[in-house]
């Protein structure tokens, strides 16, 4: 009896520390700036507990493990969402929760893989380009994905350890699109995939942007906001967009079915709504928002730089990454073998 009066009076002093929720956030690693959890915490009371990855297929192989408990919120890319919902891990978003979602471009919502966005809210949107050192050749002359296989770039290739961005890499490269079923379209991104071999010093997708920006390599695939840092602290660096069109991806806010703080997802979906917020999300980030309210808070040099917002044009004709179905093993069949061999 006397632990309830403590209990009572007390969450009447400090309602936010004795009712505190947590939110339990599983996000890609560098994504969310640690500013803007302090400062959800600090308005809402709602802690933060932080849980990071580095792809799409080591988020979801983590939560099939442990069946979607643990976590509350993800963020994961277009392609996954079928494949979650069907395996029964995600939890419907209570659009009467959810505030701003007027922000968002148009051109964001209402994707195939969740026409109804029922499932996921945006977040953030980027692209894979080219990364060039003016030092090893003149930028303007890599103008395709092809042109990574140059044999000059010998030992000064950077491939991004992504299944996904490297095997769309292979098909593009091959004049093939993107989300190809075609086994023989596959094998032919994969054996020009496989000749770069010799080229690759680095197959990796942590501290990419280092790589960069130490010269260790002069060449290879990066996300934009990786790229607009590398080329903050190594002016020599170059982003291209090939001529086959920019690798658009697209990264949403999904609850999983299992969240034990569904509420407090949905307050955390709000809150990052907001321009403000999204707004500091790019200005440490660097990949473009989906949030059109933002653009117009945004720093000129930063909303005028083509790294940062693409051209609409590219933006517009730009496919997203899919849900393959059955084929998906064999995207990873080739990914893998790419991986494993010399
Ligand atoms: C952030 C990861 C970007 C997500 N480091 C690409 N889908």
């Amino acid at each position: 009896m006397k632990k309830l009066l403590l209990i009572v009076w007390l969450s009447l002093i400090f309602p936010q520390a004795v009712l505190a929720q947590t939110l339990n956030l599983f996000t890609w690693s560098e994504y969310i700036p640690q500013t803007v959890l302090n400062n959800f915490t600090k308005e809402t009371g709602i802690k933060v507990a932080l849980a990071t990855y580095e792809s799409n297929e080591a988020m979801f192989t983590k939560l099939k493990l442990l069946q979607g408990e643990g976590y509350d919120l993800i963020i994961p890319s277009s392609y996954l969402v079928k494949t979650l919902k069907d395996n029964d891990l995600l939890a419907p978003i209570d659009a009467t929760k959810i505030k701003g979602l007027e922000n968002i471009d148009p051109n964001y919502l209402h994707r195939p893989f969740d026409p109804k966005n029922e499932y996921t809210i945006p977040y953030m949107t980027g692209y894979l380009g080219i990364l060039v050192n003016e030092k090893l050749v003149v930028p303007s002359t890599i103008t395709s994905w092809k042109d990574l296989a140059r044999p000059e770039f010998k030992g000064k290739l950077l491939l991004s350890d992504d299944l996904r961005d490297i095997m769309d890499l292979g098909l593009r490269a091959q004049g093939y699109a993107q989300n190809s079923r075609q086994e023989s379209e596959l094998e032919a991104a994969y054996d020009w995939l496989k000749s770069l071999k010799p080229s690759v010093r680095i197959f990796d997708i942590t501290a990419t942007k280092q790589a960069f920006v130490s010269e260790e390599v002069q060449i290879g695939i990066a996300w934009n906001g990786d790229a607009y840092i590398a080329q903050q602290e190594n002016p020599k660096l170059h982003f291209i967009i090939p001529q086959e069109g920019l690798m658009l991806w697209l990264d949403s806010f999904a609850i999983l079915k299992n969240a034990a703080n569904k509420d407090a997802a949905h307050t955390f979906i709000n809150y990052m709504l907001r321009p403000e917020v999204a707004k500091l999300c790019v200005e440490e980030f660097n990949y473009s928002t989906p949030n059109k309210a933002t653009l117009e808070l945004l720093d000129p040099a930063l909303r005028h730089n083509p790294i940062i917002v693409p051209p609409a044009a590219e933006v517009a004709k730009a496919t997203l990454a899919d849900d393959l179905g059955e084929f998906r093993a064999r995207y990873e069949y080739y990914f893998e073998k790419l991986k494993a061999l010399d």
